[in-house]
């Protein structure tokens, strides 16, 4: 990590850069001679605002992971460079929220923190969201919650944080990791969760389990690489789709593992798994999800609706004569995959950069 950008993905950047903002040959020269000098210099080089913005525009048209990446173009880009205290960062994650939320209209937003230079790791985020439930572990091996989440439940504890009275949806507290290895703990305010209750149409007995989800998803241990730079710390956020908690968070015996109890709530028998209950109940759950999301007026894509645009986009760039790189298992749906056109379509699964990277904790 010591090691300053890798010249070949500078080039490769501005050339992509060049193509998005239609730069002349001249600008370019110069710009690619500017970051060469400045390289040379410091050992490292600074984007402008706008090489950031099309950059991690860039990074989500490459990523292969995502469905919703047809809307790249419209990612708002927040700049957040300049901000690197845990106060500073916590404070810029709370407001990333509210720009994001727009009323339940959710804005597709990503925020950019320092990036990494030679031998000065940047702050991270220890959080997988920055909004997240916890998981607590007891003693009997038995957890209350995210069974995803007793680790980072554990850190927050050490730190000093504390629940008033521990629940099954206790929200975590955000955990910054400065690059001295100081680590803190930053309660979450309750107005930037925008909680749904689940509700179901038809099954009163199931709106009593009081089980409840956060508005949107906000990936926050992941970072970016763009031009040979790394941002490590740089959240983003989308809108849900609906089996992303009705057939992941809530059903992975690894997660929450719901299924049975919510199972009894809509009066279906779990004694025979070929009555096929398991897929009752999660159908059953999924409808709860987006009736849920739809009454509180919080955007929410169905598996249908997602799929379905995903594909006439990446036809419609197979027109344009760009093929857009798309990992299989990512695209299909949790429940119902045969049933969306993703399943029955091969993706082509090539590492484009810029892109989404996993980081590594700074080595202390
Ligand atoms: N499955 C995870 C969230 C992952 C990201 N999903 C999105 N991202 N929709 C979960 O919490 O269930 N996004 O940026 O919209």
């Amino acid at each position: 990590r010591t090691d300053g950008p890798d010249p070949r993905e500078v080039r490769a950047f501005f050339e992509q850069y060049k193509a998005y903002v239609d730069m002349d040959d001249d600008a370019f020269r110069a710009r690619i001679a500017e970051v060469a000098a400045e390289i040379q210099a410091t050992g490292t080089y600074t984007h402008t605002t706008d090489e950031l913005t099309v950059g991690a525009k860039l990074a989500w048209y490459n990523h292969s992971r995502c469905v919703g990446k047809l809307y790249w173009r419209s990612l708002t880009v927040r700049d957040c460079r300049d901000v690197t205290t845990p106060e500073g960062i916590r404070d810029e994650c709370f407001e990333h929220q509210r720009v994001v939320h727009n009323g339940g209209r959710i804005k597709p937003t990503i925020t950019i923190f320092a990036p990494d230079a030679p031998g000065k790791p940047a702050a991270r985020l220890r959080n997988g969201q920055i909004v997240a439930y916890a998981g607590y572990t007891h003693e009997d091996g038995t957890v209350l919650g995210d069974h995803g989440a007793t680790e980072l439940t554990e850190l927050a504890l050490s730190l000093g944080w504390e629940p008033e009275q521990r629940t099954r949806f206790d929200v975590l507290p955000l955990i910054v990791e400065t690059p001295d290895g100081e680590l803190s703990a930053h309660p979450v305010p309750d107005d930037v969760v925008w909680e749904i209750p689940l509700t179901h149409p038809g099954f009163p007995a199931f709106d009593d389990l009081g089980l409840k989800w956060y508005g949107f998803p906000s990936i926050a241990n992941k970072g970016m690489s763009i031009g040979g730079i790394t941002y490590p710390t740089s959240p983003f956020t989308g809108w849900y789709l609906a089996p992303e908690i009705s057939a992941r968070d809530f059903s992975d015996e690894y997660r929450y593992n719901l299924l049975p109890e919510i199972a009894e709530s809509f009066g279906i028998d779990t004694s025979d798994r070929r009555s096929l209950w398991q897929d009752r109940t999660v159908i059953e759950l999924t409808t709860a999800v987006l009736h849920s999301y739809d009454t509180a007026g919080m955007r929410m894509d169905d598996h249908y609706t997602a799929t379905e645009k995903f594909q006439k986009w990446v036809d419609a760039e197979a027109k344009r004569g760009r093929v857009v790189d798309a990992d299989w298992s990512w695209m299909i749906p949790p429940i119902s995959a045969s049933l969306t056109p993703v399943f029955h379509t091969e993706y082509q699964n090539e590492y484009k950069l810029p892109n989404f990277v996993q980081v590594p904790l700074p080595e202390t």
